[in-house]
């Protein structure tokens, strides 16, 4: 077993609308996904996320695994709507007082919470009265809810990350369609990225400026990032990895950690992509106490100028071909999860590298990592020998990482439970634990039974 720090986070992650449930509980608002998910033709087989692992009224028997298991901290995400249902109006009281609950329950287990503010369930009054993330409106109502929550759960939360994955949010809801709310756009994906980022900064203004000194806590982003790898050595290649890291990480890190958008965007885009006031860089830089990384996957990069390769191009997680002019390939010989994403542990090692020389090795905390697979449960147990492997792999190379330097804190496996993986239904099953949804059963699988183990021998 490979030796990690002794002060290394161990955790395990969630999002509110994959596993709650409760849909219209308790005065819950609508958000987007309740809506799309309702949408024919959105999601497979129609499945929505109503019921899903019905952690909303399980909750207590979740983190009792979750302590079971021996997890340090646990990453979930508050529903906006649950707690303001229109998104700028009255709180919900009701709505609040479950995570207060679910705050009190971990730490009453030795816990630590991480909460991220919004994992793209965006009430769905923000969307229908100005187009939600469109909308520089959005900004002031995010701050707005920011403080609901800080000013809440903030006594006993130390640890917020304000949006996830904002990359996914504009590309596959602003741009391709595939998730919520569903446009298909060239433009809007940085539009939407723009506000996302705004508002980013603005709750860690208010977080700042009135919370944080009397409550200690930390605040950052968690943005995702695949490793692009130049296919060949060739200059163009080098190039073309590098241009689509920025497209993708830079996109949303330079502002913060370098204080605007990588120039390779501004150049390629024009005035299709928004511009920040002085005074918005200036909230924009260093507005992270962390860097919160979601990994998944690998892609070879290499350089096209023909309009004609846009057919061989892989699509789903390579951003606007169009902008990039970036060829993406997996190696035949990489092993796929069963969403076909490869498994590449080197490239998560090579990303964290990356981060640590454009920006200047800040704290990171890889906020997601995991592996989706058919799950097979015999006898009531589920042996997913093939998603220990998959864990094996991205942690050595994570442990690389560190004795290259790079200021790595800590690791959450995404998922704790198997979910609603959003367009995708509940077939895709990432979780550590299965959840058996015509029954609500939980059972821990045997990564979990590792991961226990690993906690175990690392430390604590
Ligand atoms: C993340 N991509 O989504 C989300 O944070 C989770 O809610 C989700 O369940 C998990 O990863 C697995 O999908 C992503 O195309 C979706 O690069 C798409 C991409 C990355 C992350």
């Amino acid at each position: 077993m490979i030796h990690f720090p002794n002060d290394f986070l161990w955790g395990t992650a969630t999002s509110s609308y994959q596993i709650e449930g409760g849909a219209e509980a308790d005065g819950k608002g609508l958000s987007i996904w309740d809506e799309f998910s309702h949408t024919p033709g959105k999601t497979a087989k129609g499945q929505t996320g109503d019921i899903a692992c019905d952690h909303y009224h399980l909750y207590k028997q979740d983190v009792a695994l979750m302590a079971k298991m021996g997890v340090k901290a646990y990453r979930f995400s508050i529903s906006w709507p649950r707690v303001q249902p229109d998104g700028e109006g009255a709180m919900n009281m009701a709505g609040m007082k479950f995570y207060s609950d679910l705050v009190d329950e971990l730490l009453a287990n030795g816990i630590e919470p991480w909460v991220t503010l919004y994992h793209w369930d965006l009430p769905l009054a923000l969307h229908q009265k100005f187009d939600g993330w469109l909308s520089k409106k959005v900004v002031d109502c995010f701050g707005k809810y920011a403080s609901y929550c800080f000013e809440h759960l903030g006594d006993r939360v130390k640890n917020w990350i304000t949006l996830n994955e904002p990359w996914v949010v504009s590309i596959l809801g602003y741009g391709q369609g595939a998730m919520a709310p569903g446009y298909i756009s060239q433009d809007k994906p940085y539009i939407a990225g723009h506000h996302q980022l705004l508002s980013h900064a603005k709750a860690v203004e208010i977080y700042r400026s009135k919370y944080q000194s009397t409550q200690q806590g930390q605040i950052g982003i968690s943005n995702n990032c695949d490793w692009r790898e130049p296919k060949t050595g060739a200059p163009k290649d080098l190039e073309a990895a590098q241009r689509s890291l920025e497209f993708f990480l830079g996109w949303f890190a330079d502002p913060i950690w370098l204080g605007d958008y990588p120039d390779v965007m501004k150049k390629r885009l024009g005035d299709r992509l928004p511009s920040f006031s002085e005074e918005e860089k200036k909230s924009l830089l260093g507005s992270s106490d962390f860097f919160g990384l979601n990994h998944y996957t690998t892609l070879f990069a290499s350089d096209v100028n023909e309009r004609e390769e846009m057919e061989s191009n892989v699509h789903g997680n390579g951003g606007l071909f169009e902008d990039q002019y970036v060829k993406l390939t997996a190696d035949p010989n990489w092993k796929l999860t069963s969403m076909k994403w490869a498994i590449v542990p080197w490239g998560c090692k090579k990303l964290l590298l990356w981060i640590k020389d454009r920006y200047d090795n800040p704290e990171v905390f890889i906020t997601e990592n995991g592996c989706s697979s058919d799950d097979q449960v015999i006898d009531g147990k589920v042996d997913d020998p093939h998603r220990i492997e998959f864990f094996q792999g991205y942690l050595s190379e994570c442990h690389k990482a560190i004795q290259e330097g790079s200021n790595l804190s800590g690791y959450f496996i995404w998922s704790f439970l198997d979910n609603f993986e959003w367009a995708l239904g509940y077939e895709k099953r990432f979780g550590i634990t299965h959840v058996d949804f015509d029954s609500l059963e939980r059972t821990p699988k045997s990564s979990a039974k590792w991961f226990e183990k690993v906690i175990e021998e690392n430390g604590f």
